[in-house]
């Protein structure tokens, strides 16, 4: 029997029609190709309608990936034990000879990774009903738009899916040439958790001949959802064939005076305060993961990939985060994933609430002082536990997002993980020492989300590192060369959240980012001056002072300035020492990197002969 004919048979009713009045014959070459090898029980092919979309969440409660929660539209879901969050391990480029991707991307030889995944895929879904969507990544019909056909055996994937994707299938009904990426998933035969039982064989191979991602044996939605990760990478490399920038970043409106309304673009590594900054009561969102940028009659624009978050719960709380924690906690379609589930409810780390006894979570039967097999105690909830929601839940979302031609953008935000070396808050110089000593430069102590150890200092240029899919050189000068052309670049700034002091204390509070934002709105308008530093622009005492007491009807001290702005040379010379090493290490840097760190180290061992080792903002000021 021919590949038509085995998707035939097993499309429900009405279904295989669904398939063949799409134009584009690669669409259902690729779909029979995939439903043959794989051999699900039954083909699902999703439409554009909401009777669709509602079999879908059926499917997931019925088939016990998702379980309803006391709260109407409320579901959780559990990713296995070891499956919590993205396996970089396993995830590779499968590259042929010719194509180029520098040194520290992780690829294997297409041929063995495709016969692999071959193998592994062979019979796969056998039992189990397979769901196809056709999505866009952006707006419909926009400059943005990227279409995409995602395969998966899980309902909760294809759930997901739904809440953070647009459905494009009339796209696929209406246009012949279409150009689309491809996903194949399946979640592997599942235990009586209904979870990935043969996590040792999971695998994410991504195939840039074909634009197909292939992922097995999981279900953690970083390394599932098609149109996540997984597209972020395929992106990459479209946008830097084609001259636009695909970023690891948030889109939010800062609100000014008089209604003035900026738009700011925000890269932060994962569990750094991305989602929570764009969230920010005051301010408006318009997304809090991808980006897709593209310049336009001199100015840059961007829009948000999705429509929805799939967002970390720990420490949301009603005091910290009072528009998600509503959304978490109205009626309404939310998927928890990961957290701990009592009496129908969910709870998590940092809820502020009291943490019940016992419930069920990502380990099962969970109740106090629960260990793990070496004798670690279990904690209520993962900490990469998420929350999946459409954007429009929140109050705050701005209807833009939906806008096909995007938001301009006036100002973009690099954050990380960082305890010793950035002040909490500044600009650069201009485009090129932003891009480089800022965004190049990005460093920060590993979290939960990915596997592996905690609290290391890694780098992580742009946020972006681990879905970067073309030599990093390359991608730096992407960057440099895409203010070519603009009237004027948007401001760069640095932002860290994380500063401690000398005892370990925190030196900002979790609410101060509100008035950091509100300074760069003031900066992209050209209403406040700034201090040079050797590092960048830095606000002036006053300012903040005024911001704080307007913000935050909060008293700043002079004393709280100081010790948050204070200039650690020592540290900021380390990390250009750190950094300029790992950039030897990469052949195609672009020589600009080094000139620009290079002045920077200058600027700051000249002020250390001035001031010495620990500079006062206060010693800047000109
Ligand atoms: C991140 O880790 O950056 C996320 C979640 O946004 S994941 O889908 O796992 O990438
Ligand atoms: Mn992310």
């Amino acid at each position: 029997m021919d590949n038509l004919e085995i998707l035939k048979r097993k499309c429900l009713k009405g279904h295989f029609e669904r398939l063949t009045s799409i134009p584009n014959k690669e669409v259902i070459e690729f779909i029979s190709k995939y439903v043959a090898l794989c051999n699900p029980a039954s083909v699902f092919v999703r439409t554009d309608s909401e009777e669709d979309a509602e079999y879908i969440r059926k499917k997931a409660i019925e088939n016990g990936e998702e379980h309803k929660l006391k709260i109407e539209g409320h579901t959780v879901h559990f990713d296995g034990y070891f499956d919590q969050a993205r396996d970089k391990k396993n995830t590779k480029f499968l590259i042929e000879k010719g194509m180029e991707f520098g040194k520290g991307l992780n690829v294997l030889e297409r041929t063995k990774g495709l016969e692999e995944i071959h193998y592994l895929m062979k019979d796969i879904m056998k039992g189990k009903e397979l769901f196809i969507l056709f999505l866009c990544l952006g707006p419909v019909n926009s400059e943005f738009s990227l279409y995409a056909v995602q395969l998966t055996d899980s309902a909760y994937v294809a759930h997901s899916e739904d809440i953070l994707y647009r459905p494009a299938y009339r796209v696929f009904l209406e246009k012949e040439d279409i150009e689309f990426f491809k996903y194949v998933h399946s979640a592997g035969e599942l235990d009586e958790r209904k979870t990935s039982k043969n996590y040792d064989k999971r695998r994410i191979y991504i195939d840039f001949v074909e634009n197909i991602v292939y992922s097995v044996n999981t279900q953690y939605a970083g390394n599932t959802i098609g149109l996540k990760k997984l597209s972020l990478r395929l992106a990459i490399r479209k946008a830097d064939r084609e001259g636009w920038l695909a970023e690891h970043m948030f889109i939010m409106r800062v609100n000014g005076k008089e209604g003035r309304k900026s738009y700011f673009l925000g890269a932060f590594p994962s569990m750094c305060g991305k989602t929570s900054t764009c969230m920010v009561k005051g301010e408006n969102i318009v997304g809090d993961d991808i980006a897709y940028l593209r310049k336009r009659d001199g100015k840059v624009y961007a829009v948000n990939v999705e429509r929805g978050i799939f967002g970390i719960i720990r420490d949301v709380n009603q005091k910290d985060d009072p528009l998600i924690w509503e959304a978490l906690t109205s009626p309404g379609e939310v998927i928890f994933s990961n957290v701990l589930i009592t009496d129908g409810t969910p709870y998590w780390l940092g809820d502020g609430r009291e943490i019940p006894e016992e419930g069920i979570n990502f380990s099962g039967k969970w109740y106090k002082g629960k260990k793990d097999e070496n004798g670690r105690e279990i904690p209520h909830s993962h900490p990469n536990a998420r929350y999946t929601i459409p954007l429009k839940t929140l109050k705050n979302c701005d209807p833009v997002y939906e806008d096909p031609s995007g938001v301009e953008v006036s100002g973009i935000i690099y954050g990380g993980r960082d305890s010793d070396t950035w002040v909490p808050l500044f600009e650069s110089f201009d485009w090129t020492h932003g891009v480089i000593t800022i965004g190049a430069c990005l460093e920060s102590e590993t979290t939960a989300a990915t596997l592996g150890k905690e609290g290391v200092r890694t780098f992580n240029l742009m946020a972006n590192l681990d879905f970067l899919s073309i030599p990093i050189g390359k991608y730096i000068q992407n960057h440099l060369d895409f203010s070519k052309g603009l009237e004027s670049t948007p401001k760069i700034f640095g932002v860290n959240y994380f500063l401690k002091d000398e005892n370990g204390n925190y030196l900002t509070d979790k609410q101060d980012k509100r008035v950091w934002l509100k300074w760069m709105e003031l900066r992209v308008n050209n209403e406040v001056e700034a201090i040079e530093t050797p590092i960048g622009l830095i606000p002036y005492y006053e300012d903040l002072k005024q911001l704080f007491q307007n913000v935050l009807s909060k008293e700043y001290t002079e004393k709280d300035y100081v010790k948050q702005f204070t200039l650690r040379i020592p540290q900021n010379l380390s990390k250009i020492e750190r950094i300029t090493g790992i950039y030897k290490g990469i052949e195609d840097t672009p020589e600009i990197l080094f000139e620009v760190l290079n002045a920077q180290k200058e600027r700051l061992i000249k002020t250390r002969e001035k001031f010495g080792d620990f500079v006062s903002p206060f010693d800047l000021i000109k």
